[in-house]
């Protein structure tokens, strides 16, 4: 019997509020998903000190995330709910993944060379090696599913290498202890420790742009905050980003050939449209003609009621601490156990002595 199963693994750094990006492109993915599959859900405090190492505030910021995850719908009885660092296997499998995988993948990372910027030389090795602690994160579970937005694709691809080099590399010795399994690669099946994990990437709201600049990806960390829409804003604050969202002078275009060159009115018929669970073809259907003074409004009234609930139930659920951690203590059991058998099984297959 196979002991790879359908598994959902995704993991969001505790590195600063929530965004609207986060959610359509990650959160609400999440909740979804528990539906068909086991979940393993994670704040990743191990990721976060990458590029900032001092964080005064971690402890807070990863029951935060916390609290977004459970106020979103997530329910950590049926699933698994956890802070990284409590998992030490995390780290133990990605440095093993630091020797299988190339100085060269890493330095191809586009995330890398946005974040460290210039001067590289001057970045943390940790940063470069962010992927191979995201691929451990992933396949210390052996993990089948990840959803994410459009911008973990490469790291994700990156997953799959350093799975399919692993499977490689060692694969007498995975084939002597008999703990293959039939792995699919291209064409051929082949047997392998690791699977090659699958990346859920869909929908109208993939990749949220930022609010002051359509070319520019929604993020924390962007210096101005009408750039973003965060998961703790009210309704008051909502309604004036989008209203103050760059846009042109032109009317909403009635086909979908029309948003190509117009990348802040993609965006917001783009948001429109994930918040309504409809396509942006059904929201130019709707809108197309029309002027932004007739669409904004539509559109803050849409994200203040889908919004506002999830970000009254994060400050209640905030409020209770205990609770918070309570549940993070228990998903860090049950994830340790997970990961420990996964584990035992990747000293033998390296070889390394125990017991
Ligand atoms: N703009 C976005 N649109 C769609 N999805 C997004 N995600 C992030 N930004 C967008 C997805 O959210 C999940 C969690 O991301 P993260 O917080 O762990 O890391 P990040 O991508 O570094 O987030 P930020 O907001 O962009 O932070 P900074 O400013 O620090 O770089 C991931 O699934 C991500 O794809």
């Amino acid at each position: 019997m196979s002991s790879i199963k359908p598994l959902v693994f995704s993991g969001v750094q505790p590195t600063g509020n929530l965004h609207l990006g986060n959610y359509l492109g990650a959160l609400r993915k999440f909740v979804a998903l528990q539906e068909s599959h086991e979940c393993i859900y994670c704040v990743v405090d191990l990721h976060s000190i990458t590029a900032q190492l001092v964080h005064e505030d971690l402890a807070e910021q990863t029951r935060s995330i916390t609290a977004a995850f459970l106020a979103s719908g997530i329910d950590p009885a049926k699933h698994i709910v956890f802070n990284q660092s409590r998992v030490p296997q995390h780290a133990e499998l990605a440095w093993i993944f630091n020797c299988v995988a190339r100085i060269g993948w890493m330095n191809r990372m586009t995330q890398f060379k946005d974040k460290a910027g210039k001067d590289r030389e001057n970045a943390s090795l940790g940063l470069l090696a962010y992927p191979s602690l995201m691929a451990a994160d992933i396949l210390v579970y052996r993990a089948t599913h990840v959803p994410v937005g459009e911008d973990q694709k490469q790291h994700l691809e990156l997953t799959r290498d350093i799975a399919a080099k692993f499977n490689h590399d060692f694969a007498s010795r995975i084939e002597t202890l008999g703990v293959g399994e039939p792995i699919q690669m291209g064409e051929e099946t082949v047997n392998g420790f690791f699977p090659l994990t699958e990346p859920l990437i869909e929908g109208p709201a993939t990749r949220v742009m930022s609010l002051r600049d359509g070319t520019k990806k929604m993020s924390k960390s962007d210096p101005s905050d009408l750039s973003r829409i965060n998961l703790t804003d009210d309704g008051d604050a909502i309604a004036k980003k989008i209203r103050k969202a760059k846009t042109d002078p032109e009317p909403l275009p009635s086909e979908m050939d029309g948003l190509k060159a117009r990348p802040e009115a993609a965006n917001l018929v783009g948001i429109y449209a994930a918040l309504a669970d409809l396509t942006s073809e059904q929201v130019i259907a709707e809108f197309g003609g029309q002027q932004f003074s007739v669409f904004k409004p539509a559109l803050a009234d849409l994200a203040v009621e889908k919004l506002a609930p999830v970000s009254a139930e994060m400050r209640r659920i905030s409020e209770d601490r205990a609770y918070v951690d309570q549940v993070l203590r228990d998903g860090g059991e049950r994830a340790g156990a997970l990961a420990e058998a996964t584990m035992k099984q990747v000293r033998e297959i390296v070889g390394f002595l125990a017991g």
